[in-house]
């Protein structure tokens, strides 16, 4: 066992959508416990930090600015092995490409023109976790 912790965004387009508790489902389905959840509005600054590694990339702006458009829903999720397997569960980045049966895949609509629209977000490594963790759960 490896226990682990990652954070978890339904991200606006998700919470819009009406679709947080189909999203909560599949990571309760799975096995993993919700450990802390909270609806927030994050300030730009917040932003900034959780997408510090895309600055400067084409879509940072574009990207901060989706995430501002509305209300994000922030999971501690834990489980073994949860960091890799709550990626799993939500599919590549895109989500026309994205597998069907993924969260990504099954709800997702068009990478199109609004790139960012892809529901979730799942730290990427126990850095990324740890650093991300603290920053939404402060
Ligand atoms: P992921 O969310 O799968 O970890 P990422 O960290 O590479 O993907 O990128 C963060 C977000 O930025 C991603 O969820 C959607 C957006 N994004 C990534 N690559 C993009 C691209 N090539 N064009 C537009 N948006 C992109
Ligand atoms: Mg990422």
């Amino acid at each position: 066992m490896a226990v682990e912790e990652t954070l978890v965004l339904v991200k606006p387009d998700g919470v819009a959508r009406n679709l947080t508790g189909a999203i909560l489902a599949r990571i309760e389905a799975k096995g993993y416990s919700l450990v802390d959840i909270r609806l927030v509005q994050p300030d730009r600054s917040v932003l900034a930090a959780h997408y510090a590694e895309h600055e400067g990339k084409p879509f940072y702006e574009p990207l901060v600015e989706f995430m501002l458009s509305g209300p994000i829903v922030a999971i501690r999720v834990a489980g073994d092995r949860v960091i890799e397997g709550f990626r799993s569960l939500a599919g590549t980045t895109d989500p026309t490409t994205a597998a069907p049966g993924t969260i990504r895949g099954d709800f997702g609509r068009d990478w199109g023109l609004k790139v960012q629209q892809n529901l979730v977000h799942g730290s990427d490594s126990p850095e990324s976790a740890a650093r991300e963790l603290a920053l939404w759960f402060k």
